[in-house]
């Protein structure tokens, strides 16, 4: 037991789709502790580099355009075993199987398909701390992310 951290994102379309109050209480309601969060807009950089290992992809240009198309939400998420449990609350990738196969899950609910799903999580521990820190300490996130408010 003890706890466990990983990085949650709402991604543009669930912020400009308001589903944001909907995610954060599928996310209170599952048990997790939100320890921080920010609203950013990324920038072309940030997301090759967070997504880079999907760079030699078909979908790789389309992905970082989309993550770049507005603002999104970084929230740090909470609680035993956080890492899978919010993995299988988010649910498949592809949004028009996740609600077939997962129709209560957060991408069957508010995502479109497999570019347009809605939210992100880290696929396994290490990847959760490579990515809180990628976003959330300031000598890594400082020069490549910039605060909504801020803009
Ligand atoms: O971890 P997860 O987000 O569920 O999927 P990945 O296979 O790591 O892909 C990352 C990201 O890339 C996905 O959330 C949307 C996008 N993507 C896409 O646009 N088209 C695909 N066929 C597969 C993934
Ligand atoms: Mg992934």
């Amino acid at each position: 037991s003890g706890k466990e951290k990983t990085l949650a994102i709402i991604k543009p379309d669930g912020l400009f789709g308001n589903h944001t109050d909907k995610i954060k209480n599928a996310v209170s309601e599952s048990g997790f502790t939100i320890c921080e969060e920010k609203i950013v807009q990324l920038d072309e950089e940030s997301v090759m580099s967070f997504y880079a290992e999907h760079s030699s992809k078909s979908f790789f240009g389309s992905l970082v355009k989309y993550m770049t198309s507005g603002p999104v939400l970084l929230m740090i998420l909470e609680k035993e075993n956080a890492v899978a449990d919010w993995r299988a609350l988010i649910g498949p990738t592809d949004a028009r199987k996740a609600k077939i196969t997962h129709p209560h899950s957060i991408r069957a609910l508010c995502g479109q398909n497999s570019e347009k799903n809605c939210v992100h999580g880290s696929d396994s521990p290490q990847s959760a701390q490579r990515e809180i820190s990628f976003f959330f300490e300031e000598k890594s996130s400082g020069s490549v992310v910039q605060k909504h408010d801020e803009l």
